[in-house]
């Protein structure tokens, strides 16, 4: 895929076809942002909630509970908006609830976002486990099918009719799980009531984490003229000193536009300026984006600032938005990953969004806690399994130069049936609105479509072929791939990727207490893995569960000796490959996160680092010496930096 050696003519034709992927979906879905031209109301904080517990779930729609107020349809208790809500109470059958939940909130518009007739209002989303549907004042705007991706609707118009009442916004949010959702799961009824009380069932699911519902990410409403910036594009380029940002501005509700594009260095000066509404700007002594550890000033962004000058039957508008650009170059070779043009080493964690009591919900303290202890740690990446993350983290991603493996909710595609036509389909458009959504962020170097899929089995060679190609047709500048843990010889999608991710857990789920086999099992994943596709890999996952606190020497399983040895064992394997094709190693995981019950979890997956509160077990510090060393080694850390530090 991306030949350095043919940069030219590859890199106009993959710009043309990011600009051209961004019109696949009808409008853009650019970060909400302040600016004169623009306002941002945040409906964080309490809600009123609702669980539908009746038999078939379908009361609410029965007796149209947007219509009113939801105290008026029954109880209501207080629900924190972002959170999930399975932990917030003391119900267990509201943290196991399977079905439609209820939030509303009434909300006061500033008066002159009614008055002004030219001035759009729009609701979003900024995600909601897993589908949603969304009324303002009893009146259907929009509905969303999917967690984790931002969704919108323009209500400006219902806001006005009685600009006397305040604006209801109601909110239902379905967690059940289809064998055409993403990920996948399957819902189990179970009639034998000799066994089971009466309505009995379960939801089935594929993957290791708890499926945890409701709005996980802040609500805003939010102004732009009603002729705005839809989208923006960039895809930036280098030669010698001079970078090249490609851009292309979309433009809605306009008749007339013109726009003038600046780009400004940190401190605030115009480094290039265009009047087009694509085009390239030239940075002359260009700073480069740069990871974590791999320079002096990582994370370097330019701000672009758009301003167009629009008319339409109404008025003249002016709208701005400016979005931060790091100017960086991603490419791969059989035996490398480049970042401007330099060996780059994933040595990172994998994570979850997930804490005690918020689930999944956002939460400013846990992000900036995470990203201390990642730098701490000396970890320079992270992969997003296994769904995308938060805007809020790829932006911090951004500005601190964390490398990002951006995953989309393809986690658990186990069943056959998982593989027809609905479910490619709706994977398909995941893929999409993921790209929509972070195509501009430098941090984010590669795509992945899915986690441990059955991609050994036959209808998974063309699901993925599928999958990856239209991913590469998207996004062309980014290197794509899919985290496999099947067999190297069945794995139907490893031809089409260009980074190979590898699980697995050797002396764990095979070979339980067997430290002795790790070197030889893992060296031969690698040979096998290489010898059959010549492309680099990642050691994508790589563990063992530890409950804190619990010892035993000679280790034993489950204590924090055996995780921290089986992480040693690995790393010998990884020095010696990561001189040949290994291009990277994600620990599994950052922090203990919680799961569905079984006998296999301890209230949750043990395998953190960190526990679920992040402090960190003995197997932190064996990460933490292992990746400043590699840091030192691999990267250009300015002296001050050299570990041991005082970060
Ligand atoms: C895996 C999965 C991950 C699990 C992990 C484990 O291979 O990708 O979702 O949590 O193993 O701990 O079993």
């Amino acid at each position: 895929m991306l030949s350095p050696e043919r940069p030219g003519l590859f890199r106009v034709l993959c710009l043309f076809a990011l600009f051209e992927a961004g019109c696949l979906l009808d409008t853009g879905m650019l970060f909400p942002r302040e600016s004169s031209s623009r306002e941002v109301k945040e409906l964080s904080g309490l809600w009123s909630f609702r669980a539908d517990k009746s038999p078939d779930r379908n009361l609410g729609f029965d007796k149209a509970w947007y219509k009113s107020r939801l105290r008026e349809t029954g109880p209501v208790i207080d629900m924190p908006v972002p959170a999930s809500y399975n932990d917030i109470t003391q119900d267990p059958t509201l943290r196991d609830f399977i079905g439609w939940v209820w939030y509303e909130r009434e909300v006061v518009v500033p008066a002159r976002w009614i008055t002004d007739e030219g001035t759009r209002v729009v609701i979003r989303v900024g995600s909601a486990h897993y589908y949603s549907i969304v009324w303002v004042n009893g009146v259907k705007v929009t509905e969303h099918n999917g967690g984790h991706l931002p969704f919108e609707a323009e209500v400006g118009s219902l806001i006005r009719k009685d600009p006397t009442q305040p604006c209801r916004i109601t909110i239902a949010v379905n967690n059940t799980l289809t064998l055409e959702t993403l990920p996948p799961g399957s819902i189990q009824h179970i009639d034998d009531i000799t066994k089971y009380p009466k309505g009995f069932f379960v939801q089935n699911i594929y993957f290791d984490f708890f499926n945890y519902a409701g709005i996980h990410r802040p609500v805003l409403l939010y102004t732009t003229p009603t002729a705005y910036v839809d989208d923006i594009t960039v895809v930036t380029d280098f030669l010698d000193n001079t970078g090249r940002v490609n851009y292309k501005v979309s433009v809605q509700g306009a008749t007339t536009a013109t726009v003038k594009v600046t780009l400004m260095d940190k401190d605030g000066h115009c480094v290039a300026s265009s009047t087009e509404p694509f085009g390239v700007l030239k940075v002359v002594d260009v700073n480069l984006w740069w990871p974590y550890l791999m320079h002096e000033s990582p994370g370097y962004l330019y701000s672009m600032e758009v301003r167009l000058m629009a008319a339409n039957e109404r008025s003249t508008h002016e709208d701005v938005y400016t979005l931060p650009v790091g100017i960086r170059t991603v490419s791969v070779t059989s035996t490398q990953f480049l970042i401007n043009k330099k060996p780059f080493y994933f040595h990172g964690v994998n994570k979850h969004e997930d804490s005690d009591i918020r689930g999944k919900g956002f939460d400013w303290p846990l992000i900036v806690k995470d990203f201390n202890l990642l730098k701490w740690m000396g970890a320079n990446s992270f992969r997003t399994s296994h769904y995308p993350y938060a805007e809020e983290i790829l932006q911090m991603c951004d500005r601190h130069g964390i490398v990002v493996i951006d995953e989309c909710p393809g986690v658990g595609i186990k069943d056959i049936r998982s593989f027809r036509n609905a479910s490619l389909n709706h994977h398909l458009d995941v893929m999409d609105e993921l790209v929509r959504r972070d195509k501009n962020h430098a941090s984010v170097v590669m795509w992945s479509v899915a986690n441990e899929p059955a991609s050994e089995m036959p209808p998974a060679e063309f699901y993925f072929k599928t999958l990856i190609q239209h991913t590469k047709a998207l996004d062309p500048t980014r290197p794509v791939t899919y985290v496999s843990n099947s067999h190297y010889a069945r794995d139907k999608g490893a031809p089409y990727v260009d980074v190979i991710c590898i699980n697995s857990y050797f002396s764990w789920y095979h070979d339980p207490g067997h430290l002795e086999v790790i070197p030889l099992q893992l060296n031969t994943q690698f040979e096998n893995w290489y010898g059959k596709y010549q492309k680099p890999i990642i050691q994508s996952e790589y563990g063992a569960d530890a409950v804190p606190g619990l010892h035993s020497d000679p280790p034993m399983m489950f204590t924090e000796e055996y995780q921290k040895v089986v992480l040693q064992s690995c790393h010998d394997v990884f020095d010696q490959k990561r001189k040949q094709y290994l291009i990277g190693e994600l620990i599994w995981n950052f922090a203990d996160f919680m799961t569905v019950q079984g006998i296999t979890r301890v209230v949750g997956n043990k395998k953190g680092v960190f526990t679920r509160q992040r402090q960190p077990k003995a197997a932190a510090f064996i990460l933490k010496e292992r990746y400043w060393r590699l840091a030192n080694e691999t990267g250009r850390l300015p002296p001050w930096t050299k570990y041991p530090c005082s970060l």
